[in-house]
């Protein structure tokens, strides 16, 4: 499948820079992402990795004005700490930008307006909520009232947050402005918007996802719901904090393109940017959304498929030479386990019981959040955060399986062997075995890597530490040490190497770990940028030499202490963890 492919284009889904991200969205859209970029970045392949704040949208106004701030304001704090949230998690983006850049608008509008010749925008007129009180129309979480579906009383104006209906604004029940200091009941007024004909695309989109048949099911049966009742949308707003719209018209004036509309779009704007801040070029953009022999890949979580797998397609498939994307990789949701019921619920900001980044990551280090959250990942159904699993899985796995081999070996060779790898007697069947089992546990970690299994691949990489310690074990050089210093050597020298295949097999996973590994090791592990380089992965096959010196070893991953853990779940519990 991969092997038509030069380049890999790697996006995430652009978080709202509306508040903090959460441990939800690392391991919906981030995570896996990551892993990918840096597995690929280590087989030498050109991949380049795009994500970015979405900076557009009613929730962002609104927030500015509950908070008597601007809505530049708002994204300004938010785009900040996002991007250092994801910094501390050790997401390796090459881009991570802005919706708000002047870029952008020029990329939104040569979307908007290619759809339009190609006669697939309509505009009509609508009726929506405006409200006298304040003199302006009500779009979507500026009206609240009640689902017309599920009778839910705090809907919003467009869909309903309790049983996910969308709707005409003028189904709402009993409608309410929801804006600070207006709560008057609004009334139904006419305003022209603008349209995208998805209609127009159904064929061409039908025939595009039947040839994907290795999608996740999840993805493949939304978006195949979608596709099979397709309508016009619309994709304009009255609003003034948005893309304007390319019409010259006054009936376009105090309406902008929307969020939805434009984040996807993003993903364009943010590569050529990129391309532009590296000096190199306007075009250095093109090869990687209009070249067939790009591959690329939507990371997100499942409750934006429809835009991923349907709408934005269409969007590219109006426009003139883009690639679609090959891969949609939709994760399911993480949830938070409650500690007094034990059930796993929903993470809400009613609820208070979501975890911040920011808050995770000032008390836990990155490879404690990356393992446990790879480890649960929600791949094929819902996973739950809970504060037990966290530790029995950090601390029973990564640090007794993989950190003790690693690090009982590594002091045990530099004390005895004076600092460098020993020089191995007659090898016998065990070392063997052991030895030529080592390349192909690595490729059983890239293969489950390539198939976006990224927890069946987090486990062959504990498997490895898992028979790296019984082969420990059965040969106790702390024993032969004082007995047969030749039957020692041959041991720690095969443990070596399977040191050095444990720090290539963390690396996508582990970046902080296997970085502190590798200078243990004196061994290189550079990161290619996007125009690829040597298959370092493949390299490291090769056995560390007889005599190479080893630096002194550390603690790769300490133990959590099990109270101190518990005193942050209360943290969490008393909705403190934000
Ligand atoms: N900002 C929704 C979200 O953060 C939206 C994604 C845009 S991706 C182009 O889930
Ligand atoms: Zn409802």
């Amino acid at each position: 499948m991969s092997t038509k492919f030069e380049r890999t284009l790697v996006t995430s889904a652009l978080p709202y820079a509306n508040g903090h991200i959460h441990l939800g969205h690392l391991a919906g859209a981030y995570l896996p992402a990551d892993i990918y970029v840096r597995y690929k970045r280590l087989r030498g392949k050109k991949v380049l990795y795009i994500c970015g704040s979405d900076e557009y949208g009613v929730p962002i106004t609104l927030t500015a004005l509950k908070e008597g701030i601007s809505p530049q304001d708002v994204i300004d704090r938010y785009h900040a700490a996002n991007a250092e949230s994801f910094a501390r998690f050790g997401m390796s983006f090459d881009v991570y930008g802005r919706t708000s850049w002047p870029l952008h608008v020029d990329t939104t509008q040569a979307f908007f307006q290619a759809l339009g010749q190609g006669g697939h925008i309509d505009q009509q007129e609508m009726e929506l909520w405006h409200s006298e009180a304040s003199d302006r129309f009500l779009p979507d979480r500026y009206v609240k009232g009640t689902c017309p579906k599920c009778g839910y009383a705090d809907a919003n104006g467009d869909e309903c947050e309790n049983c996910g209906a969308q709707y005409a604004a003028h189904e709402l029940i009993d409608p309410r402005a929801n804006i600070p200091g207006d709560s008057s009941t609004p009334a139904l007024r006419k305003s022209a918007h603008w349209f995208l004909r998805l209609q127009d695309f159904t064929d061409r989109l039908r025939a595009w996802l039947d040839g994907h048949p290795e999608w996740r099911a999840n993805v493949k049966g939304i978006a195949g719901g979608w596709v099979s009742e397709l309508h016009a949308r619309c994709i304009t707003r009255d609003t003034d904090w948005g893309v304007p719209i390319p019409i010259d018209d006054p009936i376009a004036q105090g309406k902008r393109i929307y969020v939805w509309f434009d984040a996807p779009i993003g993903y364009v704007t943010n590569t050529r940017q990129w391309g532009i801040d590296k000096g190199l070029g306007d075009d250095a953009w093109q090869p990687w959304w209009k070249d067939n022999a790009t591959r690329l890949i939507h990371f997100i979580g499942k409750d934006n498929v429809p835009f991923h797998a349907v709408i934005f397609p269409a969007m590219l498939m109006g426009q003139d030479g883009y690639i679609l994307p090959d891969q949609v990789v939709g994760n399911e949701y993480l949830n938070v386990v409650n500690r007094e019921t034990g059930v796993a619920e929903k993470g809400s900001k009613s609820k208070g019981n979501m975890i911040s980044v920011r808050w995770f990551l000032e008390r836990f280090s990155q490879d404690a959040a990356r393992y446990y959250l790879a480890a649960i990942m929600p791949e094929s159904r819902d996973a739950a955060f809970d504060w037990d699993e966290f530790r029995n899985r950090y601390n029973g796995e990564l640090c007794d399986v993989v950190g003790n081999f690693v690090h009982r070996s590594l002091t045990m060779t530099v004390k005895n062997f004076d600092g460098k790898v020993p020089e191995p007697g007659a090898l016998d069947a065990d070392d063997q075995a052991l030895l030529d089992s080592l390349p192909v546990q690595l490729d059983g970690v890239a293969e489950a890597l390539e198939e976006f299994r990224f927890r069946l691949s987090l486990e062959r990489f504990i498997e490895i530490g898992r028979k790296a310690n019984q082969y420990f074990d059965a040969k106790a050089p702390w024993t032969t040490r004082k007995t047969d210093l030749v039957r020692t050597a041959t041991t720690l020298y095969v443990c070596c190497q399977v040191v050095r295949t444990l720090c290539t097999a963390m690396a996508p996973f582990l970046p902080a770990g296997a970085e502190k590994l590798a200078g243990i090791l004196n061994i290189a592990l550079p990161n290619n940028g996007p125009d690829g380089g040597d298959d370092i992965w493949t390299a490291a096959k090769a056995l560390l030499s007889a005599g190479a010196p080893l630096n002194t070893p550390e603690v790769l991953f300490p133990k959590l202490d099990p109270d101190y853990i518990a005193a942050l779940a209360e943290e969490h519990r008393a909705g403190k963890a934000h």
